[in-house]
């Protein structure tokens, strides 16, 4: 970050510090590169002059409620402003339009009740505490004005409260587009309940969050011509399979499990009962949430269900192919007769088959074979392989796996089909909560997906704050010293390009029979040797590391291939399109192509997934953008920690401290000369002798407004950050004054 080293021997400072990023203190000595200070511990301490800035003398204790009202712009003048104002439970901290919200990992009860919304309704932005009501207004006020579409992104870590900070956005837009209440159901009402059914669905507890999002999410909310909610659409992406039947300790798998056993006649209905009984759930030691009990979840989900528009027969379908995933996950293997073939494990087993295959209303003996068997299809003749018991039991949760994304996509779609799209709609607010960058000890082919993501969304994010301003100010003709950033376009071409991009060799190699992850990691090796953006890491043959915007990231290629892989497998497919339950069968249908030759069709979820979030992108671009950063103020889910590192890393990944840059450096706030003239053409009453061009107006009001450091454009007048709010508030007291002036004249009248 640029610096102003105003630093003098005495001055107030910021220092670099290994414990606390930085730490505050003051100047004693300055030695060419070198500065001694006293840090407000106690200590002194000699750094690089290039480590120290400048801190406000007169820095408010509570902080500012805009970054870009900061004195001294730097990364620690950012941090303190935000921890202090945490500490006062302001968590919401504005940096210009973007806004910024620390969890608080505690409730604050009175921040989101119906009185807050009451206040937020059409307040100017800036005027009140900043607050996601705010953000949510502004979009709505937008679209309802200008008639264009917006959105808002909620990004962020997980545990940063994205997912929560989205449904507070929901909840304020269905409070201003909704419609009175009628005996039926409202489409704002299905909106918001379409929530707590795919949460619980869709997420489960993780080490990070007890309530982890585990799929993407972009909910588009449209409306008629005088703005209240139509229809809706919700978009998911990427759920994640491998957990429905493979947890560790002291993980969770998703919420419905758990739900549906602890329902009392539910429970008995599908022979289920205890959660440890079930080895898709006991592999951890977690069953419980905390503040949260599971049979009280489940009529929540059910009745969420009823408002989404699910029949109950449906509902009863649904609970049933959840039951029978417990229960197929309970089907073990012993070694057969033959060599390398599977019998049931014991009786047990023969329990849980006939159960999976009663729920499921399939042949038991077919399930078993499906299990057990497999056939290979070769030129002459179909040959059916036995399976050892160890291929079995991955046969087993392969089905699970599919079987549960099934179900998971009806969902989706149910809620689509059952909420209702508005055809004559012509905006929408689009709400979008996906998971943040993320880079862990191991990082496979999930993380890869979702740091593609947010490379996309951090292109969308520079291109809107960055590209833009610049462009427009250039287009003005202004003065405009431009300010450098980190355009991500190469990683985006490494990964997404044609054919020689990381996707394009990934489907190669999963469609070629000789190809390993060996071959898969050497190719790409050889394509990107020379690429800034690609590192080949010292120690392994297998790893890549990729630089992204936000950090490098080692990404180890092993399950790159498998998990790059979507298909059915014929057998299952075929046992269960035949299943006697219409609600199964149809989570199977026949697929429309040719039977494939092979019973492993191959298709990509990369490629699936990069063409979603071109879809995304597309949507994006078509509206006008909002940008919300979750922040988690420390791992633990603690309320009242601050941890400045932790903190630091995440505003960088975020991009924040970019943008506070570059909104503090422009003009964040543009009119056209008309406009501005529009709305506050009352400051300056002499100008209705029309003796003023447009422009020549324009500059008369801000220089009796006592403005400076405004910049006219050629057809625009670009502001600071904040003059828009001073202008706002004389505007106000004109129009105060002016009402209380006709309010006495019609008391003295009376
Ligand atoms: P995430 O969506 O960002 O994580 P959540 O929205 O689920 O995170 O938030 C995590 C937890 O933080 C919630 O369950 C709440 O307990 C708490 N929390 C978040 N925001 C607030 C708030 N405004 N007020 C009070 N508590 C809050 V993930 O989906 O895991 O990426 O994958
Ligand atoms: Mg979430």
């Amino acid at each position: 970050m640029a610096t102003e080293k105003n630093i003098s021997v005495g001055s107030q400072v910021w220092l670099e510090d290994n414990e606390l990023a930085w730490i505050d203190g003051e100047a004693l000595d300055i030695n060419g590169q070198e500065v001694t200070a006293r840090t407000s511990t106690g200590k002194v301490v000699t750094v690089k002059l290039s480590n120290v800035h400048p801190k406000d003398p007169d820095a408010q204790p509570g902080g500012v409620d805009d970054m870009t009202k900061l004195a001294y712009l730097h990364e620690p003048g950012v941090l303190y402003n935000l921890a202090s104002r945490y500490e006062l439970n302001d968590i919401y901290t504005y940096t210009g339009n973007i806004l910024i919200a620390v969890n608080p990992f505690a409730k604050l009860p009175h921040l989101y009740d119906v009185h807050m919304m009451e206040q937020y309704r059409g307040a100017t932005f800036g005027e009140l505490s900043p607050h996601v009501f705010a953000i949510a207004d502004t979009a709505y006020r937008a679209m309802i004005n200008e008639g264009k579409s917006q959105s808002i992104l909620v990004s962020g870590e997980s545990g940063a409260g994205k997912t929560e900070t989205t449904k507070l956005l929901m909840q304020y837009i269905a409070f201003m587009g909704g419609r009175a209440m009628t005996d039926g159901r409202t489409v704002e009402q299905q909106v918001l309940e379409s929530n707590p059914l795919l949460e619980a669905f869709g997420n489960a507890k993780t080490v990070r969050n007890d309530n982890s999002s585990r799929f993407g999410k972009f909910v588009e909310l449209q409306f008629d011509r005088s703005g209240r909610i139509s229809g809706a659409a919700v978009r998911t992406y990427l759920l994640e399979r491998s957990r429905v039947v493979q947890i560790s300790d002291p993980e969770r798998n998703y919420h419905c499990f758990y739900q549906l056993c602890a329902s009392a006649e539910d429970a008995e209905k599908y022979k289920l009962g205890d959660p440890r009984s079930f080895h898709y759930l006991n592999q951890s030691n977690c069953y419980e949430l905390n503040h949260t009990n599971s049979s009280r979840e489940y009529a929540k989900t059910r009745r969420a269900m009823d408002i989404v528009g699910i029949s109950l027969e449906e509902q009863e379908a649904i609970f049933r192919v959840v039951a029978s995933i417990l229960h197929l996950g309970n089907i073990e293997f012993a070694q057969g007769k033959e060599a390398d073939s599977s019998v049931l494990k014991d009786e047990k087993s023969k329990f849980h088959l006939q159960t999976t295959s009663e729920l499921l209303m399939c042949d038991k003996q077919s399930l078993f074979e499906a299990l057990t068997t497999r056939i290979i299809v070769t030129r002459d003749e179909n040959i059916t392989k036995m399976l050892d018991p160890v291929a079995s039991t991955t046969n087993r949760d392969t089905l699970a796996k599919t079987i549960y994304s099934r179900l998971f996509d009806w969902l989706v779609e149910k809620v689509n089909s059952s909420i209702g799209q508005d055809p004559d709609s012509r905006t929408l607010i689009g709400v979008l909560d996906i998971y943040g960058f993320e880079s862990f000890k191991t990082n496979s082919f999930e993380q890869f997906c979702i740091n593609l993501t947010n490379e996309k969304l951090q292109q969308h994010f520079n291109q809107h704050v960055f590209k833009m301003e610049q462009e427009e100010y250039t287009k003005e003709e202004i003065n405009w010293s431009y300010i450098e950033f980190v355009d991500n376009q190469d990683v985006l071409d490494m990964i997404e390009k044609k054919p020689l991009g990381i996707i394009a060799l990934l489907d190669e190699a999963c469609m070629f029979p000789k190809a390993t992850h060996e071959t898969f990691a050497g190719k790409l090796f050889q394509t990107f040797k020379n690429h800034k953006r690609f590192i080949k890491p010292k120690l392994s043959r297998t790893d890549f590391t990729i630089s992204h915007y936000a950090g490098e990231v080692t990404y180890q290629a092993d399950l790159f291939l498998e998990k790059n892989k979507d298909y059915v497998v014929a057998e299952h497919q075929a046992l269960l399109g035949s299943s006697k339950c219409p609600f199964v069968a149809n989570l199977f249908p026949p697929s429309p192509e040719e039977p494939s030759k092979s019973s492993y069709k191959f298709s990509s979820i990369g490629t699936r997934f990069k063409q979603q979030l071109q879809a995304l992108m597309e949507t994006l671009n078509s509206t006008e953008p909002h940008y919300i950063r979750c922040v988690k103020p420390n791992p633990y889910n603690k309320p009242g920690l601050f941890e400045n590192f932790n903190v630091l890393q995440q505003l960088r990944c975020g991009g924040v401290l970019e943008a506070v840059r570059i909104s503090c450096a422009g003009y964040p706030t543009r009119r056209t000369f008309d406009e501005f003239i529009d709305r506050f053409g009352l400051l300056a009453p002499e100008l209705h002798d029309g003796s003023y061009d447009e422009k020549a107006a324009t500059e008369h009001i801000l220089k009796k407004a006592n403005l400076s450091n405004y910049q006219i454009g050629k057809t625009k007048v670009f502001l600071r950050a904040g003059q828009m709010a001073e202008l706002d508030t004389k505007r106000a007291e004109m129009l105060g004054s002016a009402a209380k002036i006709i309010q006495r004249r019609v008391r003295t009248f009376l």
